[in-house]
């Protein structure tokens, strides 16, 4: 399929004219210009109010970059995402993670087969297990329930799960853990077990291949420690799960297939952590808060499918995003959850949108000539004001923000809460309006001393404003992250699906690794690999057996 080059359709033409006529305007004179900005430039989508009144912006970028949605065809393009088209490529896969979060009633076809009925089928075994696991009736080989969780996965099949159960702790039962084990470093292994009894442990091997290198090596080290510590191998059927698309490799480590729960290879690793992937949330928080979540992102999904554009949030938010990106040239975006169950959240958004949208060819197979994936990054705050804010205030970068908060926490205590929105909404205002060198002076700061004391401002921010953390609003907000992604990948004619970079260093790492080992010739490789392996063979102390 060829399509007209981005940069040729008209609305990206009017957006680069229309940048250079409103790039030098301040947020303080459009706000001075326009008292009902604030309500204006902000939309309300269950239950989050989505405040992008602080961007450089008016009303005709919105309606520009509105068109440039129109003309990049983004309406067909999520109808044929939603009817589980092969708009995956490269891979000629389906992408589907919208069928994972569909009610029980609905119909999604793949290959003219309905899928919802068997996305069904493994969430209520699921919640069968978890129900069997929580309740302590599910035992280990000494007759104790089950008090630790280890999911062994890496990428797609990690970052979500370890994302959602930080995020969801407070509704977690917390006499069952959950621990995360995805280096190939050994010492991520050995410092998630070493406290751990092998009799109350359960191990969820998480991997749609089944071949990830560093997960079957921590699934390998996971059975011999079992076995090292009073386990048998009768037990490990009770002590060892699986997640994945394997069957044949599941059965080979010798996990009972019974205990296997499946997904499809229309769910990206990135896209899956309220598939099977998600089980150790689903053990954590119960069957009913995991619906709870589905429902949450179902919501957003119809959001995204059925809304207008110019009410829809991640069209809003992906299209802000490219405002950025491709005209002001910005290369970040920092995205800052006020609330300490979120922190890892950014750095699951790192592979959301980094994965997917770090890409440099089009889906024709051309090189783009514009911008494409930002790089994602972020800590919760308050933390970060302490730290890196005064590069985003003062720093010769221009880094849009998204600022994540809540109404109601979760955990009253004292004036905490206020003390902390009081942050939120001091530091938008703070990198929307700044100070003057007039204001710095009024203070009676002397002369040198002020340009170091002025905030210019005009720094851009979105502002999402939710009630309360529950399980249905992480639902939504990592809805709202994906199809923002996707909007983006449209836009800028990518696949957002497959992730092929990731390739190289893998293949490249099978060819080290075995040169590790012994003493051959490394005249195969360059000077420096060559000298550093070498240095290395040197250096090592413990040979493996
Ligand atoms: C995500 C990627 C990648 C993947 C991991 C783990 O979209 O595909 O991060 O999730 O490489 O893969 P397995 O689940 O197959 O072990």
């Amino acid at each position: 399929m060829s399509k007209v080059a981005l940069t040729e359709l008209p609305a990206w033409q009017a957006l680069k004219q229309h940048h250079e006529a409103i790039a030098s305007l301040h947020l303080r004179d459009l706000f001075d210009q326009d008292a009902e900005r604030g309500a204006r430039f902000a939309l309300d989508a269950l239950g989050i109010y989505f405040d992008y009144s602080k961007h450089r912006i008016t009303s005709e970028t919105i309606d520009l970059l509105l068109q440039l949605a129109e003309q990049s065809e983004l309406r067909a393009r999520i109808a044929a995402m939603f009817a589980g088209e092969k708009i995956n490529i490269t891979e000629n896969r389906a992408v589907l993670h919208t069928a994972l979060r569909a009610p029980r009633d609905a119909t999604i076809l793949v290959d003219g087969e309905n899928v919802v009925p068997g996305v069904h089928e493994v969430l209520d075994r699921m919640a069968d297990f978890c129900e069997r696991v929580r309740s302590g009736a599910w035992t280990g080989f000494s007759g104790k329930p089950i008090r630790a969780v280890v999911n062994i996965g890496i990428g797609g099949s990690d970052l979500g799960p370890v994302m959602a159960y930080e995020a969801l702790k407070f509704y977690s039962q917390r006499d069952l853990q959950c621990r995360f084990v995805s280096n190939v470093d050994g010492t991520d292994f050995v410092e998630a077990t070493h406290d751990l009894d092998p009799a109350e442990t359960l191990f969820i091997i998480a991997s749609k291949t089944f071949t990830t290198q560093e997960t079957m090596t921590n699934a390998q080290s996971a059975r011999r420690w079992f076995l090292a510590n009073g386990g048998n191998e009768d037990a490990i059927a009770k002590h060892f799960v699986a997640v994945s698309t394997n069957a044949g490799e599941v059965a080979k480590f010798g996990i009972d297939t019974a205990n296997m729960f499946g997904f499809w290879d229309w769910v990206g690793g990135r896209y899956s952590m309220e598939s099977a992937i998600g089980l150790s949330t689903m053990l954590a928080i119960g069957s009913d808060n995991f619906r709870a979540m589905l429902a949450g992102f179902h919501a957003m999904d119809e959001h995204f499918r059925t809304t207008p554009f110019a009410q829809n949030l991640p069209v809003l938010m992906g299209l802000l995003g490219l405002w950025y990106a491709d005209f002001f040239g910005a290369e970040t975006v920092a995205v800052l959850p006020y609330d300490q169950y979120l922190r890892r959240f950014p750095a699951y958004l790192q592979q959301l949108t980094m994965e997917s949208n770090g890409k440099y060819i089009t889906l024709d197979g051309a090189r783009v000539n514009y911008q494409t994936g930002a790089i994602f990054w972020g800590e919760p705050g308050t933390n970060g004001q302490h730290s890196f804010y005064q590069l985003i205030h003062q720093g010769t970068k221009l880094i849009p923000c998204d600022f994540i908060a809540f109404a109601q926490t979760l955990n009253p205590l004292g004036d905490h809460h206020d003390l902390l929105m009081s942050n939120v909404f001091a530091q938008t205002e703070a990198l929307a309006f700044g100070k003057t060198q007039a204001a710095v002076e009024a203070e009676g700061t002397p002369a040198w001393l002020a340009p170091h004391r002025v905030f210019e401002g005009n720094r851009p921010t979105t502002t999402l404003l939710a009630d309360k953390l529950t399980p249905a609003m992480l639902g939504k907000l990592v809805a709202l992250y994906e199809h923002m992604v996707f909007t983006q990948s449209v836009v800028w004619q990518i696949d957002a699906f497959d992730q092929w970079g990731v390739e190289l260093g893998k293949v490249l790492a099978k060819r080290v690794a075995a040169a590790l080992n012994g003493d051959g010739d490394l005249s195969g490789y360059d000077s420096s690999s060559a000298a550093l392996i070498a240095r290395y063979r040197e250096l090592r102390t413990h040979k493996n057996p």
